[in-house]
This record gives structure tokens, C-alpha cells and sequence, in this order.
């Protein structure tokens, strides 16, 4: 696969000269977003896609696809990126577990006390680490950069308001094993393999109960109509990372490769600046169309918290010390 493409982006500087007037060479690379126009991360995809083109004068041009047009799950985008089919894709953390096991730590069930602890650590050297971790565990991945994606929470055709209303409901998850077995826990049953733009058709046709997410994703694939009930539990902190294919970089000069890892870092501000904005927006839209926010009181979250205990222990094994670190860090 290297070969092949080593050899075509070859052929692409070979013909683009002869074709652009011989003045410059273009390199054209391909992003993948799951997230629709306007959505913070998608805004931040192409702040990305137009400093690298800036900063490496014209020789790399990113192409963005959102919307899920190119791959609706997450997991295809991954998996293309290891064989060099795609560039770059914009992801969640969850699916990227599933290669990338250390990174389930980052993102355990009721791990941060709100999105400060959570930037903290990511941007401190555990966070870093992680990230680092992505390309040195051999996944053929590049980790990027993070950005924010807020707290995720359960949305169901029916009330939850006690651990006990979870019982027997089917709740859609990203492809993450620790997530299926978090849902198990709760008395529910994890469903996988549904991309989130498929969310809203499957709980409209009763495959599924409901889903978990953030405020803006919640909104934004219009998920709030066919399930109107928001639970506040605030399970996880989930964030997304910006991948590259490690097999793609290769293919590009190492100053380049600095010009787009350094870029990336630099878009981080941007996607959580417009992720606070679309946050607060998003949950005034669902209100305003009539969906039931459910708060729960405090103990009430304890009583979620308390079930996770075997996914620390399971999952947990072996970084014991790094948790401990974790749950520290801005005490
Ligand atoms: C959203 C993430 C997106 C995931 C989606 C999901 O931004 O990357 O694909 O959740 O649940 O919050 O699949």
C-alpha cells in the first residue's frame, strides 16, 4: 500500500506542474468528519485544512468531507487510515480505543469533575503521552491534537431517572467495548455498529431505546425528536482527536510534517471556543422544542458511579498509579 501510494502522489508531482503551468506542486489530502457544516469540530477541520495550506505555501491542500460521506463509522475511517487509504480523520477518542487500548483511560466512566479537569490533564503531560502513545503502539495512527466534546449523556424514548430505569434498555454506543460493558453495569444492553448519523432512523424504527451523547451531537443529527428524554449523568468525557495515517505522512517532506502536527495544536483553541458557543446554543434549542432535561440529584449519580467499580478494576489493571494521577490532577 505504501508503494502504491508513494508511487501516486509521485505521479501527482510529476503531473501537476505540467498541468498548474509548472509553477508549484500540490500534494491533496483527504479529512473525514462524521459531523455536519458549521459543527465545532468541523469548523476547526477546515482552520486546519487552511493553516496548513498557508504555512506550507500552496504544496498541501486538505480536502474536508463531513457529513459522514466518505465514512459514516468511525471505525471504517480508523481502519483507513492504517492502510494509507485516508489521510486524516476527525474521530472520537471511544472508537480509537478499540486500537489504541491505553486509551480508554483518558476516558473512563465518571473519571473528571467537569471540562477543566478534563483539559488539565489532556493538555499536561498525561494527556500528551497518551497521544504520543497512539503512533508508538504501532497502530499505524498519528495522534494530533485533542478537541473538546463536552460531557455525554443518555437520551431515551422513555424517562430515566434512577439507575433502575436503565433496566432492559437498548442504548446505542460508539464501537468501544468498555462503553458496551459500562451500559451492561447500568442493566441496559450496549448496541454498536450504528454510525451516528443512523442514530435518529434507528431509535424512530424501536431498534434501539436511545443513545448517548453531547448536547450539540444530540441537536445537530436531530436525535431530540425521536428521543426526548436528557438525562444528565454526565457518564464520560469523551474527547475527539484528530488522527493522521502514519503511512501518509511518510509520504511527505518531515518539514511539512512538522508545519501540520504544529498546526493541528494551534486549531485546539478554536474547536473549544466554538464547542462552548454550540453547546450552550444546542441545549437551548432542544428545551425550546420541548425535551425533558432530567437532573439528577447528586447521590442519584453516585448510585451510576458506584456499578462502574468492575471497569476500573477490569480496564483499570496495570494503571493504577496513572488513575490516581488523574483523578489529583487541579486538587
Ligand atoms: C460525537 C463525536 C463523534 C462520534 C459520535 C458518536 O463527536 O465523533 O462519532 O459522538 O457517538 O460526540 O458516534
Amino acid at each position: 500500500m505504501k508503494k502504491i501510494l508513494a508511487a501516486l502522489c509521485l505521479v501527482c508531482l510529476i503531473a501537476l506542474p505540467a498541468f498548474a503551468g509548472g509553477s508549484s506542486e500540490t500534494t491533496v489530502l483527504t479529512l473525514s468528519e462524521v459531523h455536519a457544516e458549521g459543527y465545532p469540530t468541523t469548523l476547526a477541520d477546515y482552520r486546519f485544512a487552511e493553516l496548513v495550506n498557508e504555512r506550507t505555501e500552496g504544496r498541501i491542500q486538505i480536502d474536508v468531507y463531513s457529513g459522514g460521506t466518505l465514512y459514516g463509522e468511525e471505525t471504517g475511517s480508523i481502519e483507513a487510515l492504517q492502510i494509507g487509504d485516508l489521510a486524516f480523520a476527525r474521530v472520537s477518542a471511544s472508537p480509537v480505543a478499540s486500537y489504541v487500548p491505553a486509551l480508554n483511560i483518558i476516558q473512563l466512566p465518571y473519571l473528571y469533575r467537569d471540562a477543566d479537569h478534563m483539559w488539565q490533564v489532556l493538555n499536561g503531560p498525561i494527556g500528551q503521552d497518551m497521544l504520543a502513545e497512539i503512533q508508538e503502539s504501532g497502530s499505524g495512527l498519528v495522534g494530533l491534537c485533542y478537541y473538546d466534546a463536552g460531557a455525554r449523556n443518555f437520551y431515551t424514548t422513555k424517562p430515566v431517572s434512577k439507575v433502575e430505569d436503565m433496566n432492559g434498555l437498548k442504548i446505542r454506543l460508539q464501537n468501544n467495548a468498555m462503553m458496551v460493558e459500562m451500559v451492561q453495569l447500568l442493566g441496559g444492553n450496549g448496541v454498536t455498529g450504528i454510525g451516528p448519523n443512523e442514530v435518529y432512523s434507528a431509535i424512530s424504527q424501536g431498534t434501539i431505546d436511545g443513545a448517548e451523547n453531547n448536547w450539540p451531537t444530540y441537536e445537530s443529527m436531530g436525535d431530540y425528536e425521536a428521543a426526548p428524554y436528557f438525562t444528565l449523568d454526565g457518564h464520560t468525557r469523551v474527547p475527539e482527536i484528530l488522527l493522521a495515517s502514519e503511512a501518509v505522512l511518510e509520504t511527505l517532506d518531515p518539514a511539512d510534517i512538522e508545519i501540520i502536527k504544529e498546526c493541528a495544536k494551534e486549531t485546539q483553541a478554536y474547536e473549544i471556543e466554538q464547542w462552548n458557543l454550540r453547546e450552550e446554543t444546542s441545549r437551548e434549542k432542544v428545551v425550546a422544542a420541548g425535551v425533558t432535561v432530567i437532573e439528577l440529584p447528586a447521590e442519584e449519580i453516585a448510585r451510576f458511579q458506584e456499578r462502574m467499580a468492575p471497569i476500573y478494576e477490569e480496564y483499570g489493571a496495570g494503571y493504577e498509579d496513572l488513575i490516581q494521577e488523574i483523578i489529583n490532577t487541579g486538587l
